[in-house]
């Protein structure tokens, strides 16, 4: 392939923006500037005038370090200088300076100011509002940027949970519907283990032989079935509108335990087990489990005697991820893990005071019906322009309300705010008034470019102060949309433990903060972890099921989890100065010894 003198051009104007988002001097900026408008204006080729031993120094506008990059490029494919430069931008901005519409300084700014750094965090920012509030931006930018993503839009592999979740209930009420005869239809793969994303939703279920093609046909007549892949009388395989994959398989009742084990995965999970398996001589498919001596093959209807007949406990889907869970199963190791039952109180709630949709009363109700025992009500601080946050004088008038409220609510409501960490690590309200709070959020909002030892630092000074309940989605990422900040999350979990800070998992599917192997981490350093909904709306309590997945794979029994705590003991613990604290949290006596081991997804 000739290098065209364009593509020579093209890249000294990138380095051009490159050292100007670096800040370089202004002489060297318009160096690489001026060289790029030479060449792509040059009458002559450079690939064949350096073939040609020309001094391309004697071109004007062309210097030394312009001549000898452009000989690198031409002899090696590569500028180093150049490389160098894209390797010192944060994440994300090259991948956003590739929207039409977006430059070099906008695209910085983004990164830093919202922690944005893919095409569909850009889309969540241009819908939520936040892309138009930068400097300089407006909505009718806004909107330009939108209309340029949506035509330049290409489908990325994985679905966040959230949205794979919403889909598949979905299908399987209309499915339940319309196939009456259908007797059990479940999820499995990667959603039935509550995987982040989902790569597509495998749907498992039992019907007579005779009508099982029936549900296959009701799959593929769906209106938002965009092609059909597979149709056959046991697998249908679809996709929708949405760019996502259904397959639906069905089975006998009779065998549908070794079926729903085989398709829940994980295929690492499976492999060990397949494993396991084999040194006891047996064999294990979709169908069930062949003696390979005899070849008699048993079969399940369910996956505890599928699990029970190979000389093990019931491994819950979410802890199938094929690393030492089979172990731990042999040794009756597994734990009780926590359930959403176990839950007393949501910590982080917002209402219509800053950027909740719903008034207060209706917050405190929806807490009443998931049968809490308490609740805190966090709105924003002022320091979220966007969010509408509570100036100082708004918080105080909203503790009144609240206090005056609790007269008529059979559950204890707590006052409480979501504060912002700022850039620097202080927090959005004075001492004072924190320390009139019952609980304290702590999150970052803003300035979410900053390096690791920075934000470290930053989230850390906060966890010091002693009002601060609980960091609020530490990482801030959200699904697909924004990438986590930089942290250094050992040095985080070993402060919170120091300073007696609980951690939140945000259940949030968008958020789904913290994740799970770092929720995992928190556990083992005996950090209390916080399950929240971070609910703006008053349906949004039951999002719980996201939280409690998260700590389930982190393997967290209720004894984990902080607002499983019996009220009097949330009390003391609140009551309790940090660190000191943690001896009310690690005291535990309201521990139950059995815990239902169901998974949400697979109660009918
Ligand atoms: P995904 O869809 O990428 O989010 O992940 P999964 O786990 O849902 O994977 P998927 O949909 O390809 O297959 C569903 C389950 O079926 C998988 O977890 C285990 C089982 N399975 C599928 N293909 C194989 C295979 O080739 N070997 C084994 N051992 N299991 C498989
Ligand atoms: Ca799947
Ligand atoms: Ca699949
Ligand atoms: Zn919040």
């Amino acid at each position: 392939m000739p290098v065209t003198n364009e593509e020579i051009a093209e890249i000294f104007e990138s380095m051009a923006t490159l050292l100007e988002m670096k800040g370089d001097t202004v002489f060297k900026i318009r160096a690489y500037q001026r060289a790029a408008r030479t060449i792509s204006h040059l009458s002559f080729s450079l690939e064949q005038a350096v073939r040609d031993e020309m001094d391309l120094k004697k071109v004007p506008g062309i210097g030394k370090a312009i001549s000898e990059k452009t000989q690198e490029y031409l002899e090696t494919g590569r500028i180093r200088a150049y490389d160098e430069l894209v390797g010192d931008l944060p994440d994300g901005v090259l991948t956003l300076m590739s929207i039409p519409g977006i430059g070099s300084k906008t695209a910085m700014l983004i990164t830093q100011e919202l922690g944005i750094s893919t095409v569909e965090g850009i889309e969540k920012a241009i819908h939520d509002g936040a892309l138009a509030a930068l400097p300089r931006m407006g909505q009718r930018t806004a909107d330009n940027i939108l209309r340029h993503i949506q035509s330049m839009r290409t489908k990325d592999g994985r679905t966040p949970i959230g949205q794979a979740l919403a889909v598949a209930e979905d299908v399987v009420a209309i499915l339940r519907g319309e196939c009456p005869y259908v007797e059990q239809l479940y999820p499995a793969g990667s959603l039935r283990r509550w995987e982040e994303t989902i790569g597509d939703i495998d749907l498992v279920g039992v019907a007579p032989e005779e009508c099982q093609a029936a549900v296959g046909d009701v799959l593929v007549d769906l209106p938002s079935v965009q092609e059909v892949l597979v149709h056959g009388p046991k697998k249908t395989s679809v996709i929708l509108e949405e760019g996502i994959q259904v397959d639906l398989r069905l089975g006998e009742a009779y065998s549908f335990g070794a079926m729903l084990q085989y398709f829940s995965g994980s295929q690492q999970h499976n492999i060990r087990l397949r494993d396991f398996a084999n040194r006891k001589g047996l064999s294990l498919n979709e169908y069930g489990i062949t003696t390979l001596a005899t070849g008699d093959v048993a079969r399940f209807p369910d996956e505890e005697s599928f699990y029970e007949y190979l000389g093990l406990p019931y491994i819950v889907p979410e802890l199938r991820i094929g690393l030492n869970e089979i172990d731990a199963a042999q040794a009756g190791a597994l734990p009780s893990l926590v359930t959403e039952a176990d839950l007393k109180g949501d910590l982080h709630l917002h209402s219509e005071w800053s950027d909740g949709r719903d008034p207060i009363e209706r917050m405190i109700e929806a807490a009443v019906e998931q049968g809490y025992q308490y609740m805190a009500l966090t709105d924003h601080s002022s320091g979220r322009g966007i969010a509408n946050g509570l100036s100082n004088d708004r918080l105080v008038e909203q503790i009144g309300v609240l206090r005056d409220l609790q007269a008529q609510y059979p559950i204890t409501i707590l006052c409480g705010s979501e504060v912002d960490i700022r850039a620097d690590g202080a927090l959005d309200y004075p001492d004072e008034l924190l320390a009139e709070l019952d609980v304290v959020v702590a999150s970052v909002h803003s300035a979410m470019g900053q390096d690791s030892d920075t934000m470290t630092a930053r989230i850390m000074r906060a966890m010091e102060h002693p009002s601060v309940t609980i960091i609020g989605h530490a990482s801030t990422r959200l699904l697909s949309h924004r990438s986590p900040v930089a942290f250094d999350i050992e040095a985080l979990l070993r402060a919170a433990r120091e300073t007696g800070t609980a951690m939140e998992i945000n259940s949030a599917p968008e958020r789904m903060d913290l994740k799970d192997t770092h929720a995992h981490r928190a556990r083992e350093l005996g950090v209390p972890l916080a399950i929240n909904t971070d609910s703006h709306h008053f349906t949004s309590l039951g999002q719980r099921r996201f939280g409690v997945a998260i700590a389930r794979r982190a393997w967290c029994e209720s004894r984990h989890i902080l607002n499983t705590l019996p009220l009097d003991q949330f009390l003391a613990y609140i009551r309790t100065p940090k660190p000191h604290r943690m001896e009310i949290f690690e005291s535990r006596t309201d521990v139950p010894d059995a815990t239902n081991f169901a998974n949400p997804l697979a109660t009918p």
